[in-house]
């Protein structure tokens, strides 16, 4: 399997996050990709090839120009006012219902386009988030010429991010820009697998009303678990993306006993829709040791995962999403990997 990795994302680091009454470290951290890459190697997985620049013509095709050119402008507007160091969040969110202006200012932009507490923008965000698109979209390249399986090492993740709001650690979306791209180089149908443990309601909102991709995803739901607002089993799609939108929510506490059936059904259904490339929205927060998550699964079931989605005999584009869980998160993502390629 192709590895696509760069180190442009390592500055995107420093901020602080949310959680309840706390501001904590970012979980979301440059050292996950070390913990990745070194169980890769391990595995026997080291031919990781660099990037290549590509523009913003894919992002702009499922994301806001306006929004884009916002993720950015924001730390540079933001440094503007506040001096170097620090790290730009909203204050405030949509007022729905209300008679909203938004206005030029970065308070404005940051309030309309973050929808939570969990994206700061620091010195090094831009180039990260516009790194992580190029990893996603060489791995289309990649399948495009002839290659079964690729790993795009994106960081940072991306299904949280909507057309034009970023959010859950998410500034652009990784997946939908690779789906996308897939489209646009002959693929007729594409299916997104998101195994994430958070609804991936950022890569549902973009292909809602679609029926060239299929989105399934698997997720803690929404009752107890962020993003809380999405995630329901009966958000099917709408209009021509009517019964292309399969969400399978999950109580907290949920093992492998529970989570593998759902996997079997998402692939089936999958299997049924017959696309011409698989991206897998690639989350392991799913893992019982995680500090963000909620499930219970441990580090075998990443290998029974990653034999079931090769089982589908599809050309496979993982990405990768979350996962917090330090001292497993290099084992479980190295788990999927040699799981597919057993
Ligand atoms: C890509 C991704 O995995 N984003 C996740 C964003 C989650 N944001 C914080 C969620 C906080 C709520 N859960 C707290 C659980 C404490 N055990
Ligand atoms: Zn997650």
């Amino acid at each position: 399997m192709k590895l696509i990795y760069s180190n442009d994302h390592r500055d995107h680091a420093g901020a602080k996050e949310m959680r309840y009454d706390q501001m904590i470290p970012m979980s979301e951290s440059p050292e996950r990709m070390d913990m990745i890459m070194t169980a890769l190697a391990e595995a026997g997985f080291s031919d990781a090839v660099a990037p290549n620049a590509h523009g913003l013509e894919v992002a702009h095709q499922v994301h806001d120009p306006a929004f884009v050119s916002f993720l950015e402008r924001c730390y540079p507007l933001w440094e503007a006012e506040f001096g170097p160091g620090g790290f730009a969040t909203a204050y405030t969110f949509g007022m729905r219902g209300m008679d909203q202006q938004p206005n030029p200012s970065v308070h404005s932009m940051l309030s309309c386009y973050t929808f939570d507490v969990c994206v700061p923008f620091v010195q090094g965000t831009w180039q990260a988030i516009r790194s992580a698109k190029d990893v996603a979209l060489t791995g289309v390249d990649l399948i495009h010429q002839g290659e079964r399986s690729v790993f795009s090492l994106c960081r940072p993740p991306g299904h949280h991010a909507s057309r034009d709001m970023a959010g859950g650690y998410c500034y652009l979306n990784n997946a939908a820009i690779a789906a996308q791209a897939h489209l646009n180089t002959g693929a007729k149908r594409v299916a997104i697998l998101d195994i994430d443990y958070h609804h991936g309601n950022g890569t549902q909102s973009i292909f809602y009303d679609r029926s060239d991709v299929l989105f399934a995803s698997l997720h803690c739901r929404p009752e107890d678990e962020y993003p809380f607002l999405m995630g329901y089993a009966r958000e099917v799609g709408k209009g021509p993306g009517r019964g292309y939108n399969v969400n399978l929510p999950m109580p907290r506490g949920t093992d492998y006993g529970v989570w593998g059936p759902a996997l079997a059904i998402a692939l089936a259904r999958i299997h049924s829709y017959a696309p011409d490339v698989l991206v897998v929205s690639l989350g392991v927060d799913s893992f019982a040791g995680d500090p963000v998550g909620g499930f219970e699964l441990q580090s075998p079931d990443f290998v029974a995962i990653g034999q079931a989605i090769a089982q589908a005999g599809l050309p496979t584009h993982f990405v990768m999403e979350g996962g917090y869980a330090m001292e497993a998160l290099g084992t479980n993502v190295a788990n999927v990997i040699s799981g597919y390629s057993k």
